[in-house]
């Protein structure tokens, strides 16, 4: 113990290759596989903490693993207090900078000292954040599809009392979008909320082109229309096409929220709890989002981000996008179209045979 509470005792690192139910289109490209790298510490007086993080590529898994067995080792013998990790992260790379690699790798000891923290004293982090572990709205999150073809799925999000429905569009021509989002709304009927994604493919004009034809749809939301960065771009996105926007799952660390709350980018804030900066970051996050009165939803890590969601002053909607499932004892249910975070701590303990089943 330091003289500040517990301390780091021993980081395991290891990447697993999780398969997906079906690989997920997008308008940039096919993700079929979940890489991620499970993070496990564990703080003085034997308590452990787990989290994962998602590296979009198996590409980038074994240099997140080497980065995150690195900076584990780093932080043996250190405080197990996650402000004081953040903040001693922050310093050890200002130079280098932390999007990136090094950024998930910072959010991935986030969530498992946050989850240490919970099991330390039985509580949920929901709990720890001095919230309730309540039932939290989620909408169901589709790849590129043709909803025609998926109909039996997307009736059975309907029947799991999902009120939302996300697809991704702009996997070809604005026709191609306008014929996948009407015999989307055909489908599920005018009082479910659809939301569209166009994961930064278009430039602005393209996407104020494309929106104004789909704009009978009733979207709820436009989310990415075009490059994360391209903050100006999105402000006119939402300034002229006439269909709220959506952008934040790319910010990376609170600053980035910031930087597009000044900008005007967008009507909602999407936290990514990797990006963001973990559960410290994404409290931060939060409070900037409510400041500007931006509703604030999730980006996929549903079961860290149903425990940040329960703490959001705005909270809006949690994306139901499982990329963790099969490598858990107890995935996170949904019940009639609600997320709720489980304890203690972040809630997730790993099914080991599935962990060496899908071991990279
Ligand atoms: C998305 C991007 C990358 C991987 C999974 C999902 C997408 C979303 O942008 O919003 O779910
Ligand atoms: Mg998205």
């Amino acid at each position: 113990m330091s003289s500040f509470g517990p301390t780091v005792r021993a980081v395991r690192a290891r990447a697993v290759i999780v398969p997906r139910q079906r690989p997920m289109r997008t308008a940039v490209g096919v993700i079929p596989t979940a890489p991620l790298v499970l993070i496990d510490v564990e703080t003085s007086g034997g308590i452990p903490g787990s989290a994962y993080i998602f590296t979009y590529t198996e590409a980038a898994l074994k240099p997140t693993l080497a980065l995150v067995e690195t900076i584990g080792a780093e932080i043996i013998g250190q405080s197990a207090a996650p402000l004081e990790r953040l903040r001693a992260f922050d310093m050890r790379f200002r130079l280098l900078g932390t999007e990136g690699l090094v950024g998930m790798a910072i959010a991935g000891f986030d969530m498992a000292l946050w989850d240490a923290l919970g099991r330390a004293v039985g509580k949920s982090v929901a709990e720890l954040l001095g919230a309730e572990a309540k039932p939290i709205r989620a909408y169901d999150s589709f790849g590129v599809i043709d909803p025609r073809a998926e109909e039996a799925e997307l009736r059975r999000s309907l029947d799991r009392g999902f009120r939302g429905i996300k697809m991704k569009i702009g996997g070809g021509d604005v026709a191609a979008d306008i014929e996948a989002v009407r015999a989307l709304r055909a489908i599920v009927g005018p009082d479910i909320q659809v939301m569209v994604d166009y994961n930064q493919s278009l430039d602005a004009p393209e996407a104020c082109a494309r929106l104004a034809r789909l704009r009978d749809f009733d979207l709820h939301w436009v989310e990415e229309p075009v490059r994360a960065e391209d903050l100006a771009g999105h402000a006119r996105v939402r300034a002229e096409a006439g269909v709220k926007v959506q952008t934040g799952e790319s910010w990376w660390f609170p600053a980035d929220c910031a930087r597009a709350i000044a900008a005007g980018a967008s009507d909602f804030a999407m936290l990514d709890v990797m990006k963001i900066g973990g559960i410290s970051g994404w409290l931060r996050a939060a409070a900037l989002a409510e400041a500007a009165n931006l509703p604030v939803s999730s980006h996929a890590f549903i079961e860290a981000s149903a425990h940040a969601m329960a703490a959001t002053p705005t909270a809006h909607w949690i994306e139901y996008l499982d990329n963790a499932g099969p490598i858990l004892k107890a995935p996170l249910e949904v019940v009639d179209g609600t997320i709720t975070p489980s304890g203690p701590g972040l809630g997730m303990t790993w099914d080991e045979k599935a962990v060496a089943r899908y071991a990279a």
